[in-house]
């Protein structure tokens, strides 16, 4: 299949999305409900901007299928599925921090993380105007600029991580992190999934660990990843998903990965 159409249609979304968002932050942003727990918040500007991504993708790809954050899962004809985050860092979003992104992925095959290809990934934070995006097989960009991941140094590993929103996952995300300590250099929270892998697949992080990521979370960064010579898995001999998403260089997740599953 010609990613390439994919690919376009997906970033000119993003764009359009995330200028949609960054254009509601600026007015003022309205907390619409609360979900799982009540810091996992969902603002009107977050079911905005997944209706405009909804509604662009249904007139130029109406047979194909979409799960985004917000309004759930649609089936469709042509085998393929939109895999949607409209705004990834809705806590940031929310407290006015800079950093959040619309991730966008396609993904051919059954819309399950542990089956599908995935096709296209394109992460887009509006707040800096970065785009990344990765085609399967075709490398991952930020602007001209081909992604590579890193291997750390002697002074050890810059890994990002994450806490669920629910309180009673904390102290096991906590052990974790300690058992992942000696591999650091340091640790950052920056609160976008997505983002995070993006920075893994730029370089800008040398690995990524996080329990409890959503479908929509790392449907477009995994690909990011793996296309910038990157390794992401979940649970040992697994894709990514809510039990657990590790990204590093071959090398480095390897390292993470007895880590995180040993709890010795
Ligand atoms: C968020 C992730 C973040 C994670 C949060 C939440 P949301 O996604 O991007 O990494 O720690 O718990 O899942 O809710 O902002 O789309």
């Amino acid at each position: 299949m010609d990613t390439r159409e994919l690919a376009d249609l997906a970033i000119d979304i993003a764009r359009e999305a995330g200028e949609l968002a960054r254009r509601r932050r600026g007015e003022g942003v309205a907390i619409a409900a609360t979900k799982s727990a009540l810091a996992d918040i969902v603002t009107e500007a977050d079911r905005e901007v997944e209706l405009l991504i909804r509604d662009r993708i249904a007139t130029a790809r109406p047979d194909d299928g979409f799960l985004g954050e917000e309004s759930g899962a649609e089936r469709g004809a042509s085998g393929l599925t939109w895999v949607v985050d409209p705004i990834d860092g809705t806590v940031n979003y929310a407290y006015g921090i800079p950093h959040y992104a619309v991730s966008i992925a396609v993904v051919e095959g059954e819309p399950d993380p542990q089956a599908w290809d995935a096709l296209v990934g394109v992460v887009y934070s509006p707040a800096v105007d970065e785009l990344f995006q990765a085609r399967a097989g075709e490398g991952a960009w930020l602007a001209a600029h081909r992604l590579q991941v890193l291997e750390p140094t002697d002074a050890g590993a810059l890994l990002a991580t994450g806490f669920g929103y629910d309180p009673a996952t904390h102290a096991g995300d906590l052990a974790r992190l300690g058992r992942i300590m000696p591999v650091a250099r340091d640790i950052r929270r920056a609160g976008a999934a997505s983002l995070d892998l993006a920075y893994v697949a730029a370089g800008r992080l040398d690995g990524y660990v996080e329990r409890g990521l959503q479908p929509w979370d790392h449907a477009a960064g995994a690909l990011l990843v793996r296309e910038a010579g990157g390794e992401v898995t979940g649970m040992p001999g697994e894709r990514p998903g809510r039990t657990m998403t590790i990204a590093a260089s071959p090398a480095l997740h390897s390292r993470l990965a007895e880590r995180v599953f040993h709890e010795s």
